[in-house]
């Protein structure tokens, strides 16, 4: 059994329990610590502290390899890598290496179906044009998977967002078992994005199901105002909200073979004064699912909201 919740316990109490996979402070500092727990820099959006909690119903394993701190079970390893202020300045080769470098990791430990990513950069939408931060680490990172053997399908589902502090972090839940991943039929498949959202499109599926110890689940990758390839109703905060929960509800019919419902929602949201409305649409409409709000840059300027998901 996977689960995930958000706790105000002190990380390392949570940490120095046996069943936990993964303690991610909602704080803003993005720093290697120990195996299990990670800091990613994207921080609570009211300051509270609050931890996302990943637990798991078997014992769990910690180490470091190479640059990778990890957690795993039998079925499961979860992989952190941190990327230093200085590697960000490179930051297309620092992506290639370091997601070169946990694949090959997560191969060689025999969990090689690498499910579920996030990504956490600082300045995220700096740049002009193809030279925006996002857009290189969208090159790092397809180069990676492409040299490693990882063709379109096998793109796991993430979420890609920016911080407000220095370094990144990328971490990754990865199995023994294929998962399967899904599109969006109502979204242009994001690894066939038009040229104009960059040189490399943007390696990753919607949403992907996975089975873990007889129990399927269904991870839905950050999501936004997205219709087409093209971001809709900019500037307006309430129908973002309305146009995201929209593919996240296509999803739920059309890409959960198991029937899950949703768990937990992590919000992401650019504006500090939009946290209160984000909350208040939310809780209204879907006042059964656990959330986390934070304040985090989304990808494209023009997005104001994302929403990712944890179902079972
Ligand atoms: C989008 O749908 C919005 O680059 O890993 C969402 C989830 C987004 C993951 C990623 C980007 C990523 O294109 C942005």
């Amino acid at each position: 059994m996977l689960s995930h919740s958000f706790s105000p316990s002190p990380a390392i109490e949570l940490l120095s329990r046996k069943d936990v996979l993964a303690v991610i402070p909602l704080v803003k500092n993005c720093e290697p610590f120990e195996a299990g727990l990670i800091p990613a820099g994207i921080e609570e959006a009211n300051a509270q502290e609050i931890n996302e909690v990943w637990t798991v119903t078997e014992e769990v394993s910690r180490g470091k390899t190479g640059e990778c701190n990890w957690s795993k079970t039998s079925e499961l390893m979860c992989l952190a890598i941190w990327l230093s202020k200085n590697d960000c300045t490179t930051i297309e080769a620092a992506t290639k290496n370091a997601y070169a470098a946990m694949l090959s990791v997560l191969m060689e430990a025999g969990y090689p179906h690498p499910f579920r990513f996030w990504n956490y950069l600082p300045g995220i939408n700096a740049g002009q044009g193809d030279e925006e931060l996002y857009k290189k680490f969208c090159t790092g990172r397809l180069q990676a998977f492409e040299h490693l053997g990882y063709t379109p399908d096998t793109f796991p589902s993430a979420s890609a967002l920016g911080h407000h502090t220095e370094g990144a972090v990328f971490y990754v839940f990865a199995s023994a078992t294929k998962p399967v991943h899904f599109n969006n039929q109502n979204q242009v498949n994001a690894y066939e994005y038009p040229r104009q959202y960059g040189i490399s499109s943007p390696s990753f599926a919607r949403a992907t199901a996975l089975t873990l110890q007889q129990s399927p689940y269904l991870f839905i990758s950050g999501t936004a105002s997205i219709i087409g390839h093209k971001t809709v109703e900019a500037g307006n905060l309430e129908r973002q909200l309305h146009v995201t929960m929209t593919n996240i509800e296509h999803l739920l019919e059309h890409a959960n073979p198991d029937n899950r419902t949703l768990s937990t929602f992590k919000v992401y949201v650019r504006h500090p004064h939009h946290v209160q409305r984000t909350k208040d649409w939310l809780e209204q409409r879907y006042p059964g699912v656990d959330a986390v709000y934070t304040l985090a840059d989304i990808c494209r300027s023009d997005l104001l909201v994302e929403i990712e998901c944890f179902c079972r």
